[in-house]
């Protein structure tokens, strides 16, 4: 049979503001989140992270859950401003919270993986100009500092950012996400301040020689297709592979910006002088892995009306809710490009999943078939790069249930637990159980 590793992680991953709720409980103060979710039309039916799956009053009974699941680690992230709710005042509730649900899943011999930020920066940083101030990086890295020192040795696995791409561009070039800015300067400024404090954290980290304990960041890469070999589509992918994949792994992991793009947003945003010397250094400070979260591939065209000149394609595989093509084969291509191209680091899938439109039948199950076999087919692309050679350590499936999903509020389920906003029920879908099973043997010759 062929079976995968007994030290293989397979996981499930969440974010503090998609599930938490108890928003202004435990001494919280808003973040962005809150900020921008209760403006008018940025969210879904002006849906909020106020109450979500309330987590935060449940957190022993989900965690109960994961463990019927069987996951072998858990990844969630920490609020930032339940731990700093004002700027240099420290909450122990905040602290006394995550403790808890750490000690839960040690209990149960679930390993927690801990990502330090997932986009919910405290309201009182953006008040003093939020990541686009340079400041913003030595906030971080204080509380980061503060974590460690408090539980830095119960985590295994830390995450310093998820997806810097989303908080950077979505947040304040597309103006989709908080803070809900539309200028590329400040976009770059943020990615770039984004990055800078990866590097301080990483160096931070080590001074406290955790044993048994590893650090990383985690980036969500899309491999980028021409929609045809016309000159100008293929330079419109490869502008667009540079805006959302080159721009942070090249400084990440090579030490250095990708030259074309600088040219090119040189040319949009005047110089980049926000870069100041030694930066590219701390960027590239040694990690001990990579987090990737894969969903789909982008399919590109050159497109005259948009400011960098590329627009995205759809593209003709079955698609997920989130009109998301399934398309597993990419990440066979992104895997094997990480590879040849970038680092021999251990890499982790740190989220990988699909919204579908759920139904509760009218015993109280969810059949997501779809679900089950977009996991499979994922699986089944990891088995084989790893056959191939790939360091490739974990897996971790976004999401252990449906929670708030941003711009869209709670219209797109994700997870493999199915969550009634009524009346905060869980109901294990049958991905859960599918998983459950699969996590049992390692192998995708299970039932
Ligand atoms: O829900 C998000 C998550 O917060 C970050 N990665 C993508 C997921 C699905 O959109």
């Amino acid at each position: 049979m062929n079976k995968f590793k007994d030290d293989f992680i397979f996981g499930t991953a969440t974010a503090s503001y998609q599930i938490e709720g108890g928003a202004s409980d435990g001494g919280r103060m808003p973040s962005i989140w809150d900020t921008f979710s209760k403006k008018e039309e940025n969210v879904f039916m002006g849906h909020t992270g106020d109450i979500a799956c309330d987590h935060y009053h449940r957190s022993k009974e989900d965690v109960k859950i994961l463990d019927e699941i069987g996951v072998d680690s858990y990844r969630f992230s920490i609020s930032w401003s339940r731990i700093f709710p004002y700027k240099d005042k420290f909450n122990p509730e905040g602290i006394k919270f995550y403790k808890n649900l750490i000690k839960e899943l040690k209990d149960k011999k679930i390993t927690p993986a801990v990502t330090l930020y997932h986009w919910d920066l405290p309201q009182w940083a953006q008040d003093l100009g939020g990541w686009e101030n340079r400041e913003c990086i030595y906030w971080f890295k204080d509380y980061c500092t503060k974590v460690f020192k408090e539980f830095g040795q119960d985590v295994s696995m830390w995450i310093t950012h998820n997806e810097p791409f989303c908080a950077s561009i979505l947040g304040n070039y597309l103006g989709i996400h908080a803070p809900g800015n539309k200028d590329l300067k400040k976009a770059l400024i943020v990615a770039h301040h984004l990055l800078v404090s990866h590097g301080i954290v990483v160096r931070e980290f080590r001074k406290f020689k955790l044993e048994n304990s590893s650090i990383g960041i985690t980036l969500n890469l899309s491999p980028t297709y021409a929609v045809s070999n016309k000159q100008e589509d293929v330079m419109a992918a490869k502008i667009s592979d540079g805006y959302t994949n080159r721009w942070f792994l090249d400084p990440l992991l090579k030490g250095h910006y990708p030259k074309d793009m600088v040219d090119l947003y040189e040319k949009e945003v005047g110089v980049l002088d926000f870069i100041v010397d030694g930066d590219l250094n701390i960027i590239a400070t040694d990690m001990d892995f990579l987090g990737i979260n894969y969903y789909t591939r982008s399919i590109v065209q050159y497109d005259e009306h948009s400011q960098l000149k590329f627009g995205g394609v759809d593209g003709e595989k079955e698609k997920t809710a989130m009109g998301w093509e399934n398309s597993p084969e990419s990440m066979r291509d992104l895997l094997t490009r990480i590879k040849e191209e970038y680092t021999k680091l251990p890499l982790y899938i740190t989220e990988n999943g699909a919204a579908y439109d759920d139904v509760v039948t009218e015993d109280n199950k969810v059949h997501d078939i779809d679900r089950i076999n977009f996991i499979k087919a994922h699986i089944q692309v990891m088995q084989e790069f790893i056959k191939e050679g790939g360091n490739l350590k974990g897996y971790y499936l976004w999401s252990f249930m449906d929670n708030f999903e941003w711009a869209y509020g709670y219209s797109k389920r994700f997870g493999m637990v199915y969550v009634n906003y009524n009346t905060q029920e869980r109901i294990m879908k049958d991905s859960a159980i599918w998983y459950k099973n699969f996590i049992k043997v390692r192998s995708l010759e299970v039932d």
